[in-house]
């Protein structure tokens, strides 16, 4: 569907408009009384969120690749229906598929109170039936107002029951990794990919000095990203979520993947609702499973 078409079907005045976006890929620009937001259209990415009064809630490296079939470096990228390296194909991508095939725009919507909604459906190909053959539908639910909410809905339509990994691997703008911390995962285990992904327990608020590359399981908890050189609180809640990954790759690991930017990790922490490995889900024939957040800034407590 072209631009044009986009905005004849899809349009609102006062709150959204498709065009042309960074590398050509076309995405949803939305400005309501509350917020700002841009989503692609390839991978349902929402790249930025902006709160009317607030700095950019989400990090997007100026230093990624805007390119059809390349996940976009920041925002929220959508790991479905795998998170990590697939379980068994080890030429099938990371975290999935989702986020750098197309999705569809299904319907936009001005809510009563100011805020906007949108809702996109995966566009299903032989190449993703060949890495995924289990007959379902996903879609992304996106709601833009003084906070962001994004639901993640899958439905088996087949016969038989599959597994589930997924996770928003949610990118956040901080003001120095060095005057943050995340609360929220006191006491949880969690598996420390930086150390042969030995199970350890959290004891304290999250700080990050070096490479962190964590799967935190079991855990249902809202976490805090506490930021003293922006003077604000991130609180990241989740529904039907039992995993969160925090993730920064520090110097090394970011110049090595090219598209972070000059220090550009000392500016980005990934706090990621989902749910992988141990607490991957199961959805009978016939079910459907939501897995959704909502993202909101407050004053530091
Ligand atoms: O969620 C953390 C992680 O799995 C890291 O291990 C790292 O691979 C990161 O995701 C980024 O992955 P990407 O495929 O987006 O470069």
């Amino acid at each position: 569907m072209t631009i044009d078409n986009l905005n004849q079907r899809f349009a609102l005045p006062g709150h959204i408009q498709f065009k042309e976006g960074p590398g050509g890929l076309a995405v949803a620009e939305i400005a309501n009384a509350h917020a700002e937001a841009m989503i692609a259209l390839q991978g349902a990415h929402v790249m930025t969120f902006q709160p009317r009064g607030q700095e950019p809630v989400l990090w997007l490296s100026r230093f990624g690749k805007f390119a059809p079939g390349k996940s976009i470096r920041g925002g929220v990228p959508i790991c479905w229906p795998w998170f990590g390296p697939h379980a068994t194909e080890a030429g099938f991508p990371g975290h999935g598929f989702a986020r750098t095939v197309m999705w569809e725009v299904k319907q936009t919507q001005a809510l009563p109170d100011g805020a906007s909604f949108l809702r996109f459906g995966l566009i299903e190909t032989e190449a993703t039936r060949a890495q995924w053959p289990h007959p379902s539908t996903v879609e992304l639910q996106v709601t833009v107002g003084a906070e962001l909410k994004i639901e993640l809905v899958t439905c088996n339509t087949g016969s038989a029951p599959f597994q589930l990994g997924e996770a928003f691997h949610t990118y956040f703008q901080i003001g120095d990794v060095a005057e943050m911390e995340i609360r929220g995962l006191e006491g949880c285990t969690y598996l420390d990919k930086v150390d042969n992904f030995a199970r350890k327990t959290q004891e304290d608020a999250v700080t990050i000095e070096s490479e962190v590359d964590r799967v935190y399981l079991d855990t249902a908890a809202d976490c805090l990203i506490d930021d003293r050189r922006l003077n604000r609180r991130i609180r990241i809640a989740k529904h039907n979520s039992l995993s969160t990954v925090v993730w920064n790759p520090w110097t090394e690991k970011a110049e090595k993947m090219g598209d972070f930017g000059p220090e550009g990790h000392r500016g980005m922490v990934c706090v990621e609702s989902g749910n992988a490995v141990d607490n991957v889900v199961t959805v009978a024939p016939g079910a459907t499973h939501s897995l959704a957040t909502v993202i909101g800034v407050e004053a530091l407590g």
